[in-house]
């Protein structure tokens, strides 16, 4: 990963674990100006977490930064690799009102919401439902979980560009199961033998792990499949995309009214694979208001060095306009 783009590595000023109920414990941090702009940064997957460089996309100096962990993954118990972990408390709307309790718990009246792919349906989801809380959006790689967008990256139409990664995919599923492979994954996801949940987690995570750069990221691709995390980040997609993300079928395109009025800047890689252009072009002609930015030379990560940079440029402008009073 060439971060070279983004603001030097911090440490948070103060960490905690928020209980959002269902016995969910939801790890949270800050770091930046504690009187600075407040951002919340929404990882992706769902199921992704957060990393210690996803603090670097914001002016240290003019940021207050929280990052968090949504429920299942990361830092934030218990994992949906633990056996005890019950995904039926794990839904887009449970994680909208997490960041509605975070946000009432650190004192924060507005904050910029940021994200990106996964992230990006999220904090689309957050906005529309609580739109005065939210003083901007900086989003990447839009995903809104329609049909077409899962049957691209998930039933088949990527592997037209990736048949090298897409065979070790397809190769967990017996051929008679593979008109389904979502569903045929469930199956094997949440069986309690790790010997048959853990490499069909890493063949999950390893194919999206693969085609989510431009130029293959061996690094990633290792961080990104080791046993605990990869289960827990194949489960809770799985989850989501087996329940259309409890969204009404191009939901968050439909009601972008409700967010019109927000600055917002949409980055997008030309060549992301995983997220296509086609639905931040959805979103664009649905909501021209928002500034809609493409990069040419990237694919999907928001670790591609042209959208790293794109973003930071998204969240420095945002900093000049200053803290909102909203
Ligand atoms: N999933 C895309 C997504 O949100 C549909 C995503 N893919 N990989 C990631 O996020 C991380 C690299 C952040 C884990």
């Amino acid at each position: 990963m060439n971060l070279d783009a983004l603001y030097p590595p911090i440490e948070p000023y103060e960490t905690g674990e928020l209980l959002v109920g269902d016995g969910n414990r939801v790890y949270w941090e800050c770091s930046g100006n504690p009187d600075g702009k407040p951002v919340v940064f929404l990882h992706g997957g769902p199921g992704g977490g957060t990393s210690d460089w996803h603090r670097r996309f914001f002016d240290p100096e003019k940021y207050r930064i929280v990052l968090f962990d949504q429920r299942g993954c990361g830092r934030s118990t218990p994992h949906a690799s633990d056996p005890a972990a019950d995904l039926r408390y794990n839904t887009t709307w449970h994680l909208v009102a997490d960041i509605e309790l975070l946000r009432k718990n650190l004192g924060i009246q507005t904050w910029q919401v940021f994200g990106g792919s996964w992230g990006s349906t999220l904090a689309l989801a957050y906005a529309q439902t609580h739109p005065d809380a939210v003083s901007d959006l900086v989003l990447r790689g839009i995903f809104t979980l329609r049909k077409h967008e899962l049957e691209w990256f998930y039933e088949g139409g990527a592997s037209a560009l990736f048949p090298d990664a897409w065979a070790g995919y397809e190769e967990q599923i017996p051929v008679l199961e593979r008109s389904r492979m979502i569903e045929a994954y469930h199956r094997r996801l949440f069986d309690p033998d790790p010997a048959v949940h853990v490499p069909a987690a890493q063949a999950w995570t390893r194919w999206e792990a693969t085609a989510i750069t431009l130029r293959p990221d061996a690094e990633l691709i290792e961080r990104m499949t080791q046993p605990a995390d990869a289960t827990a980040f194949a489960r809770i997609e799985n989850h989501y995309f087996m329940h259309g993300g409890w969204l009404r079928e191009g939901q968050l395109i439909e009601d972008v009214d409700a967010i019109r009025g927000i600055p917002a800047v949409i980055v997008q890689g030309r060549y992301d694979v995983c997220t296509p252009m086609m639905t931040a072009w959805d979103l664009h002609r649905a909501w021209p208001e928002a500034e809609l930015v493409i990069v040419d030379d990237a694919g999907h990560a928001a670790s591609e060095p042209g959208i790293a940079r794109a973003l930071r440029e998204a969240t420095d402008r945002f900093a000049a306009a200053g803290r909102p009073v909203r």
